[in-house]
C-alpha cells in the first residue's frame, strides 16, 4: 500500500463505521420495468456530507483491507436484499468484486458464509468483477467461478473492454453477463467510433448469450441508440441515480 494519508482513511472507516452503501436501481430497457440495484459504497464525512469512497477502495485494492471492505460490502448488500426478497419482489442484486479476490484471499469460503449467513436466495446475485486488472491464475480463477456459479450465484465482467484483456477473459470464463462501461455510452451520440464500439459489444454479448447492462445512460438519445441495438439493461443518472437504502426500499414497494 502506497499512500500512508489514504490508507489511514480506510483503517479509520473501517474501524468508525462511516461507510455506508448505497443502491443505483438497473431497468429492463424495452419495459421500464425494475430489473435490480447495483451496490456501491460511499463514506460518510463527519460533516454528514456522504461522497464516492474511491480514496479508500483505492487503497484497499493494494492491501490485505480489500478483503475487509468487501466482506463488508457483501455482508451489508445480501443482508440488505434478503430483506428484499422476503418481501416478495424479484430485485437482482449487483454487487462489485475485486479481481484480486481470485487470487488470494478465500473468496469461496467467506462468500458461502456470508450467504447462508443471510437467507439471500443466490440466483439473485450477480457478482461484477472489475475488468481493470488481469485476472492472473486463469485456472484458479476459473474453479473459483465455476464453484461461485454451482451456488447458483452469475458472473459479471464490469466495465467490459477498458481492461487489457477482456477477449481473453470472455474466452476462457464462463461468465454470465457483462456491463458496457459509462465511459463508452458518454459518447455514443457524438462519437462515430464510440458508436461503433457499444453496439459491437453489445452484438458480442448478444452472440455469446450473456445478458448486458449499459451503464451511465444520463440521456434520451443515448436510450434511444441503446434500445436500437436491444440493449436488455440499463443504469445511469436518467433512470436513477444511486440512493439511500430506504429510498430504494420505497421504490421496489
Ligand atoms: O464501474 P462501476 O459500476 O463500479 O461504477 C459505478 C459508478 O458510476 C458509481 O460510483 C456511480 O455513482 C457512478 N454513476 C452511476 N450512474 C452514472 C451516470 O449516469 N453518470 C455518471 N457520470 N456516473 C454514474
Ligand atoms: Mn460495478
Amino acid at each position: 500500500m502506497t499512500d500512508p494519508v489514504a490508507r489511514a482513511a480506510l483503517a479509520r472507516a473501517l474501524d468508525e463505521k462511516d461507510l455506508l452503501l448505497v443502491y443505483q436501481p438497473i431497468f429492463k430497457l424495452a419495459t421500464r420495468e425494475l430489473y435490480g440495484a447495483e451496490a456501491l459504497l460511499r463514506q460518510r464525512r463527519q460533516s454528514g456530507e456522504i461522497r464516492e469512497a474511491s480514496v479508500i477502495t483505492e487503497a484497499a485494492e493494494e492491501g490485505p483491507e480489500l478483503f475487509v471492505l468487501d466482506s463488508w460490502a457483501m455482508k451489508r448488500a445480501y443482508a440488505d436484499a434478503a430483506r428484499w426478497h422476503r418481501r416478495g419482489p424479484d430485485v437482482r442484486l449487483n454487487v462489485n468484486l475485486s479481481a484480486r479476490e481470485f487470487q488470494e484471499g478465500n473468496v469461496l469460503p467467506r462468500l458461502t458464509d456470508l450467504v447462508s449467513g443471510c437467507g439471500i436466495d443466490t440466483k439473485k446475485i450477480n457478482l461484477e468483477i472489475t475488468e481493470t486488472s488481469y485476472i492472473d491464475e486463469p485456472e484458479q480463477t476459473m474453479d473459483i467461478i465455476a464453484e461461485l456459479k454451482k451456488l447458483g450465484i452469475s458472473i459479471w465482467l464490469d466495465d467490459f473492454g477498458t481492461g487489457h484483456s477482456s477477449m481473453t477473459h470472455l474466452q476462457h470464463f464462463p461468465v454470465d453477463g457483462m456491463k458496457i462501461p459509462g465511459t463508452f455510452v458518454a459518447a455514443i451520440t457524438t462519437d462515430e467510433r464510440c458508436r461503433t464500439i457499444a453496439r459491437s459489444l453489445i452484438n458480442l454479448g448478444r452472440e455469446l448469450g450473456l445478458e448486458i447492462i449499459a451503464e451511465g445512460v444520463e440521456h434520451q438519445e443515448q436510450l434511444d441508440l441503446l434500445a436500437e441495438w436491444e440493449c436488455q439493461y440499463v443504469q445511469g443518472f436518467l433512470l436513477g441515480k444511486p440512493m439511500p437504502l430506504a429510498d430504494f426500499e420505497r421504490l421496489i414497494g
